[in-house]
């Protein structure tokens, strides 16, 4: 989760990157340093792993172990939006 500013000049966050590929049993780590409370929840797809609460710091990992793209998004800010592809 990164900070940037829209068009408008708002501070907003993304996901950096919005795309990610990993193989099966791969794991990704979420590192939120924005100091505003982001959430990481995924579309309900089998094989999709647990919600990573909304927290305002933080590092914390999930491991894939189906092959898929698993889409997620913040639930406090909908904007913010990624994939991990597992092979
Ligand atoms: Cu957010």
């Amino acid at each position: 989760m990164v900070d940037g500013v829209d068009q408008w000049g708002t501070p907003v966050s993304r996901f950096q990157p919005v795309l990610v590929t990993i193989q099966r049993t791969g794991i990704v780590v979420w590192n939120n340093s924005t100091g505003l409370g982001h959430s990481v929840t995924f579309a309900p797809l089998n094989g999709a792993p647990t919600e990573i609460p909304s927290s305002a710091t933080g590092v914390n990992m999930r491991t894939f172990n189906a092959p898929g793209d698993f889409c997620f998004f913040c639930t406090a800010h909908v904007a913010e939006s990624g994939i991990v592809r597992v092979q």
